[in-house]
């Protein structure tokens, strides 16, 4: 009997040390839980215990945490899907998105949140960043430089505490293979910045911002960050009357001229963009939309230096559609990047949502796909939960309905490209420049009297029709 006990005991021990061998201890990311593994902010718990990889199950499965189109390493149009989006998380929303508005406190209280902005909360959210991404099966990210790291009392303090972060990211980047899209300076929270930081009327902001940009260019480089973002959230004006346009231009565009310098000064091979944007938070933000941006870099001699991060929220608040952004974009040479969200037709500010509108993710695509592709940029998440979705799945639920609309629109682009009739359609529209004489006119070999003697020998040119309706018809025949 004794002996038996004695057995038992042992194989009881047996099972236990298996069990503990198996892995390391997971540990909900709450802050009840102590979880200490060494790591340097005390944390080494599970931040997403309930949920495991998100894995592609095909359109008719139902699982909420699964992918049913973007099947990333299925090939589409000779490229596979993962590398037609590249897609990133923006550390921005998902990591400090509170859910509070102007008009009511922040709803999310994420288990690893403990409600400070200290150094040590910092870098469990990182971690926490980085185990969302291994999990979603995303490889690139975006950050602010303040989102990721908190403003110390002075700059060498702020850019100690980035420095500390940063690395850090580092280590989690190399240990899960994810990648940095881009990185950017967060030019528009402090109050500094009122009169905005390149454009404001004061010398010491504009240096400031300077110092601001350079240490943020430095350590998108150290994280092999492939681009850099210019988002000029303050560069623009409240009031005409107290504001000297050309001055403020001029400045933005010596800044802009500088950072390029820097970026060579350094080694940094990442492409500088600027991300266009009409209103919000100032009333006339001056890198309107793509068309002005393009005018803009013209005129300072900037072209080759910078290409475009195009929005679609911010496509739609300048009174265009976000193909017709990325389309000018592109046939400028400037399509660098796409910040993948859309807006609410209802509603007349920047509302960051993901977007899951099909036909809307199949025009995206088509530009897109006329591009090549948008390598060295990506498809960045700059979308955000709603106020109320308050579960830690939704994050995970949002950024997978994102993907999943715009791989159904990568999908619907390769059915009406092998379709080809929409491209037809196209074709035979312009079909009359063809001819020797739109030869001539496409060269600019065609003067007016040349032309004028042209009507003399037709006549009254015949109109054909547009065919609008069919473009229609074919397009949404392949949603
Ligand atoms: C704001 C916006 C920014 C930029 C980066 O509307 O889009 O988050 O993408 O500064
Ligand atoms: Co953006």
């Amino acid at each position: 009997m004794k002996f038996k006990m004695i057995l038992l005991l042992f194989l009881l021990a047996l099972v236990v040390s298996t069990v503990n061998a198996e892995g390391p201890q997971t540990c909900a990311a709450n802050l009840e839980a102590k979880c200490d593994g060494g790591s340097s902010d005390g944390w080494k718990g599970e931040f997403f215990p309930g949920i495991s990889k998100i894995k592609y199950e095909g359109p008719t499965s139902k699982n909420p945490l699964s992918y049913k189109w973007y099947n990333a390493e299925e090939e589409i149009l000779g490229k596979k899907m993962k590398d037609w989006f590249r897609f990133s998380v923006a550390f921005w929303h998902t990591f400090r998105g509170t859910g509070a508005d102007p008009f009511g406190a922040p709803t999310k209280s994420w288990p690893w949140e403990d409600g400070t902005n200290s150094l040590a909360m910092a870098k469990r959210r990182m971690r926490a960043h980085f185990e969302f991404m291994d999990k979603l099966g995303v490889e690139r990210w975006c950050f602010h430089d303040r989102d990721i790291a908190p403003d110390g009392k002075t700059l060498v303090e702020t850019n100690a505490n980035l420095d500390e972060v940063v690395a850090l990211a580092k280590e989690l980047q190399e240990g899960n293979k994810i990648k940095l899209l881009w990185g950017t300076a967060q030019l528009f929270f402090h109050p500094r910045y009122m009169h905005g930081a390149a454009t404001s009327s004061e010398v010491g902001v504009y240096a400031y911002a300077a110092a601001q940009v350079k240490k943020a260019m430095e350590v998108t480089h150290y994280l092999g960050g492939e681009n850099y973002v210019f988002w000029g959230g303050r560069e623009g004006y409240q009031s005409l009357l107290n504001t000297d346009m050309q001055r403020e231009l001029d400045h933005l565009a010596r800044f802009l001229k500088a950072a390029a310098d820097y970026k060579k000064k350094i080694g940094f091979n990442g492409t500088l963009l600027i991300e266009p944007k009409p209103q919000e938070p100032t009333k006339h933000q001056y890198d309107w939309d793509a068309a002005t941006a393009y005018a803009f870099l013209q005129k300072y001699g900037l072209l080759g230096e910078f290409k475009l991060n195009i929005e679609c929220n911010h496509a739609t608040l300048s009174g265009h559609s976000c193909h017709h952004e990325l389309e000018t974009a592109r046939i400028n040479g400037l399509l660098g990047n796409i910040d993948a969200n859309t807006g609410d037709p209802q509603i007349g500010w920047d509302t960051d949502q993901f977007l899951t509108d099909i036909g809307e993710a199949t025009l995206v695509m088509l530009s897109v796909v006329r591009n090549g592709g948008i390598a060295p940029g990506g498809f960045n998440f700059d979308a955000k939960l709603r106020r109320e979705s308050t579960d830690v799945e939704d994050l995970f639920i949002a950024h997978i309905s994102g993907m999943d609309t715009l791989a159904r629109g990568l999908r619907n682009v390769a059915k009406l490209t092998e379709d080809g009739s929409l491209a037809e359609l196209v074709r035979k529209r312009y079909q009359s420049f063809d001819t020797e004489i739109g030869a001539l006119i496409e060269a600019g070999k065609a003067d007016f009297e040349t032309l004028e003697k042209k009507v003399m020998e037709w006549g009254e040119p015949s109109v054909p029709s547009g065919k609008q309706e069919l473009a229609e018809m074919i397009f949404q025949s392949a949603l």
